[in-house]
């Protein structure tokens, strides 16, 4: 018979196939064994080390839910959130660059794009040769795409775009950029080669979250986008939220991944540090505070992995895309506080980890759709009236 494991409450492991064990195990070797070393100091200097991608492409991270035919690895969406989560238990700005590759470039031109983008850019996104980022959320307001600014202008042999994206994740080292932009008032999606006149990428300094990975700015001035580079099968904001809902439900496996990381950090600390002579562990707040961190990680699983289940089958749920992202953001985020809260004053040490993820979390709360952006959606969907505007 099955018995209690306090690491593994409701037994997910069990729900999970061979391969997708296999899958899980290799992707956490990898990030514990590579990843994790390097983290601190990455943390520290607000530096992304490139050779990440080419080696995530090697171990088959890279568009895990990508056709196999353009390189990608064919796997479920369960595998890839247990991608995500293994990613992200070291930290949120790895998943991120890890997201935004096979969720938010990879998956468009797989939807999206013609047989020739296909082939000319997947491959080598997938082996990470490549890096690709995302340009939707623009200075002016992120919650709110649809009043975005950036235009494309039809002009013999392309477009020609201009406007601003902010906060894109690895838009400094980025080979190209799928940019989302207003053709005669509706929203297409372009890919926008490195080195194209008029397309710059600077670096955003002094983040105080998310600081081992890079983020930066797009500027198009007058970008001339020759016309292969248009996506041609999708219009309006069904293309970017798409990828969103890919994004979206990866995160809500990975956000429980920094959380669960940092439930065994707690409870290891507290096994060990004595405190008015007997263990924290066994005092009735810190019991209370892990029960309340194991019981959410737990179910918040529970709730990534039906879903992950529910995509595989093909079944479009953005409302229950929303409702995981949201829940386990939120929850990881406070769960990370409690954490850092039972490490006293060590909690704040960067060789803890812990205030690392409790202050990425801040990031991972608000991208992708905020919080209460997704509670809005839930809103809307539960009573048939929007209140965003
Ligand atoms: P709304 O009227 O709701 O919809 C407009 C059109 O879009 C369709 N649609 C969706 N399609 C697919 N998936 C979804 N989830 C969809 N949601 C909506 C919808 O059917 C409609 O189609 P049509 O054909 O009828 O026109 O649009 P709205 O303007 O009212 O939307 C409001 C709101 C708040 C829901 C939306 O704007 C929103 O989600 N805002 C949040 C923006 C956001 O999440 N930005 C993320 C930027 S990327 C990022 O953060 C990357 S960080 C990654 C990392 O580093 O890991
Ligand atoms: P705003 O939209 O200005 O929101 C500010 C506050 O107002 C929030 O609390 C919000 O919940 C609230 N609010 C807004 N509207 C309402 C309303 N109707 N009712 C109640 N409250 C409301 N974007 C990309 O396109 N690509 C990327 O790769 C990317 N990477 C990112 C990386 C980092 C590190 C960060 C920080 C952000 C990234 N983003 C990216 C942008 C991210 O998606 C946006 O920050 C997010 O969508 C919120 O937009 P905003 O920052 O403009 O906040």
């Amino acid at each position: 018979g099955l018995s209690f494991s306090w690491e593994d409450p409701l037994h997910l492991q069990q729900q999970l196939s061979e391969d997708e064990r296999m899958i899980a195990d290799s992707a956490r070797s990898y990030c514990r064994e590579k990843l994790l070393p390097r983290v601190v100091d990455a943390y520290r200097e607000e530096s992304f080390d490139r050779a990440i991608m080419t080696e995530m492409g090697e171990m088959g991270l890279l568009g895990a839910t990508v056709a196999e035919e353009y390189g990608g690895a064919g796997l479920s969406h369960v595998a890839y959130g247990l991608i995500a989560r293994e990613v992200e238990a070291i930290d949120s700005g790895y998943r991120s660059a890890m997201s935004v590759q096979s969720s938010l470039v990879m998956y468009p031109i797989e939807a999206f794009g013609t047989e020739e983008q296909k082939h000319k850019y997947l491959p080598k996104l997938a082996s990470g040769e490549y890096v690709g980022c995302f340009g939707l959320t623009e200075p002016d307001g992120g919650s709110d795409p649809g009043a975005m600014r950036t235009t494309a202008k039809k002009v013999d042999g392309g477009y020609v775009l201009n406007g601003a994206k902010m906060w894109i994740t690895n838009s400094p080292i980025s080979d190209l950029a799928v940019v989302w932009a207003k053709l005669d008032g509706e929203i297409r999606g372009f890919i926008v080669d490195k080195g194209t006149k008029g397309f710059d990428c600077p670096k955003i300094e002094g983040k105080l979250s998310l600081r081992a990975s890079i983020t930066g700015s797009i500027s198009l001035n007058d970008a001339l986008v020759p016309e292969e580079n248009l996506l041609p099968h999708v219009k309006g904001l069904r293309g970017p939220f798409s990828c969103l809902n890919k994004a979206r439900y990866g995160i809500a496996w990975g956000a429980m991944g920094a959380a669960e990381f940092c439930l065994h950090a707690a409870r290891d600390y507290a096994m060990d540090r004595v405190v008015f002579g007997k263990p924290i562990a066994g005092t009735q707040l810190v019991q209370k505070k892990l029960a309340d961190m194991q019981t959410e990680i737990a179910l918040g699983y529970q709730g990534a992995l039906q879903l992950g289940r529910l995509m595989d089958q093909g079944a479009w749920l953005p409302e229950a895309i929303s409702m995981m992202k949201r829940n386990n953001c939120g929850k990881a985020l406070a769960i990370a506080r409690e954490a850092r809260d039972i490490h006293g004053g060590n909690g704040i040490a960067e060789e803890y980890h812990i205030l690392r993820h409790a202050i990425n979390l801040e990031t991972v709360n608000t991208y992708e759709g905020t919080h209460d952006v997704h509670a809005l959606i839930l809103g809307r969907a539960m009573t048939g009236l929007q209140a965003f505007s």
